[in-house]
């Protein structure tokens, strides 16, 4: 089993007498410090001080997306060989690896309802024996655009406006519909998995295109799918409406409490595999975020799969401090010429830097438990892990200090040429923004789902008050089905009956 996480955590007893943050038995935890029963309170009261201090200071900053959200860690066991396509020691036969994974909603702050309709993040920390692999996904395989320049703008319409620090429908499909490649993940997010039963009725997809290479060098383009064996299983909006009221932490209850029953929910950990050289080609191009790889053409492969069996001790210290970065790889895997991926690899470590502290890496939850960590950096606030005494602080050096390893020179890396411009990314065969949608909207959707979708999307669409901005929003549907473009056009000029009515929830914009 491994080194339990909680060991490296110091745990405040829970018995002697209470102290200051130093260790100094206190006297009171109800009295202050004033001079006579009713006098002035005394300023060198320190621990009066101190504890109001330590109080304004406990909140960090949350996560500017995904605020609100929760976790456990786990086990993954590999029961495949995929060794022909990566070389990574967490994913050869038998390996078996601690790990963390969180789940959390995208738009809502941190005391938002868990079951208003949004995508679900799925963030996966693997401590392997080469440093932690992260995997940094959604519950859906794509995403709302392609373009990381786009990504403040694209979450700005979909918060609050400035004035009134009010969600809007207008904003919301003002973005969406001058941006049509956001038509696929749209109609997830308007579809049944907007709104799981649970965090455990989720699957998980890291959704870019990854890149894996084997012990030869060869290298793959791969895609990351976590299939819960719970099932997948969604609520309908009335139900999430009532829930959002009685209980804002549903899920998070929901995994806790799985989890202390010893219902340890698991995922079957499955890859696509696109040989190296397919990509050029490929119909749809293989690293545009909002395209699936269809599995007719690159087929599931399975690799074993992980277990959530632990609950975290200290939820601040262990899942509102977790950091996890697309930029944590490990020799055997890496990322692939993904506009969205490349971006993240940046903004990932940014966001932890600014939110969680320079050392953040340092943090039990987010250090390498299965490997050591050698290198130069020191110092910095709150550093506490640090390089032996007489180690050198510099490289290169005489004194055997660490020393990189050039075999390593080629690992994850591409063809990459071309004078620098500002374009969007080239358009193979069959790229289009709306024709996955369609497929996902006729193909994938039974009846009842998409009668479920015309629901919804009429309550959303029925949100927004600009003429121009509801008809583009008319045809941004009509470009994703004609027949629903119509239906939603009826809809929303016969007005909705009372049950139409009830049955619609805003998209995270609370009414
Ligand atoms: Fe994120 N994203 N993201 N995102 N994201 C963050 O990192 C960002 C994107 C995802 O449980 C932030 O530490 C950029 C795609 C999850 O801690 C931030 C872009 C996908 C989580 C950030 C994207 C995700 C985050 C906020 C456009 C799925 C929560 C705080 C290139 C494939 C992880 C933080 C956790 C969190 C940046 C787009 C998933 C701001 C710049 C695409 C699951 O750094």
């Amino acid at each position: 089993m491994h080194e339990n996480l909680h060991e490296s955590y110091p745990t405040t007893p829970t018995t002697g007498a209470t102290t200051t943050q130093t260790g100094t038995p206190v006297a009171s935890d109800a009295h202050s410090l004033t001079a006579g029963a009713d006098g002035a309170t005394a300023l060198h009261d320190r621990y009066l001080v101190e504890k109001l201090a330590q109080f304004n200071r406990e909140r960090i900053p949350e996560r500017i997306v995904h605020a609100k959200g929760g976790g456990a860690f786990g086990e993954l066991v590999v029961t495949e060989d995929v060794s022909a396509y990566t070389r990574a020691a967490v994913f050869q036969p038998g390996a078996t690896s601690e790990m963390l994974l969180r789940f959390s909603s995208v738009a809502g702050e941190m005391g938002s309802p868990d079951t208003w309709r949004d995508v679900r993040g799925f963030a996966l920390k693997f401590y392997t024996t080469e440093g932690n692999l992260d995997i940094v996904g959604n519950n859906t395989p794509v995403f709302f655009i392609r373009d990381a320049i786009k990504f403040p703008d694209f979450i700005h319409s979909q918060k609050r406006l400035p004035g009134s620090g009010l969600r809007d429908a207008d904003m919301q499909w003002d973005f969406w519909t001058l941006s049509p490649e956001s038509a696929h993940q749209v109609t997830y997010l308007m579809g049944d998995r907007g709104l799981p039963k649970s965090w455990r009725h989720v699957n998980g997809y890291g959704s870019h295109t990854y890149q894996w290479i084997n012990a030869e060098g060869e290298r793959f383009w791969v895609k990351y799918h976590f299939k819960a064996r719970q099932g997948v299983e969604n609520i309908d909006g009335i139900e999430a409406e009532a829930i959002a009221g009685a209980d804002a932490d549903f899920y998070r209850r929901d995994l806790y409490e799985a989890i202390e029953r010893g219902e340890f929910p698991t995922w079957d950990v499955k890859v696509q595999v696109m040989p190296y050289a397919d990509a050029a080609g490929y119909r749809f191009n293989p690293f545009d975020l909002t395209k699936v790889w269809p599995h007719s053409d690159y087929p599931l492969i399975p690799v074993g799969h992980f277990t959530l069996n632990r609950n975290p001790q200290n939820h601040f210290a262990e899942i509102e401090q977790a950091a996890f970065s697309p930029a944590n790889q490990v020799p055997g895997t890496d990322i692939s010429p993904d506009k969205m991926l490349m971006a993240r690899v940046f903004s990932y470590p940014d966001a932890q830097r600014y939110r969680v502290g320079t050392n953040y890496n340092q943090i039990p939850v987010n250090a390498p438990h299965a490997a050591p960590v050698h290198n130069y950096s020191q110092d910095g606030a709150q550093r506490h892990g640090f390089n032996a005494p007489t180690a050198p602080v510099y490289a290169p050096n005489s004194f055997g200090g660490p020393v990189a390893d050039p075999t390593r020179a080629g690992e994850g890396s591409w063809e990459s040429d071309g004078e620098l411009v500002r374009a969007a990314a080239t358009l193979h065969a069959e790229d289009s923004d709306f024709g996955q949608a369609g497929t996902l909207y006729r193909e994938v959707f039974d009846d009842a789902a998409r009668e479920r979708f015309l629901t919804t999307i009429t309550g959303a669409v029925g949100g927004v008050t600009r003429p121009d901005i509801r008809e583009r929003a008319i045809a941004y549907w009509a470009a994703v089905d004609a027949e629903l473009g119509a239906a939603l056009r009826a809809a929303l000029t016969a007005g909705f009956d009372e049950a139409a009515e009830a049955a619609v929830e805003p998209v995270g914009t609370p009414s």
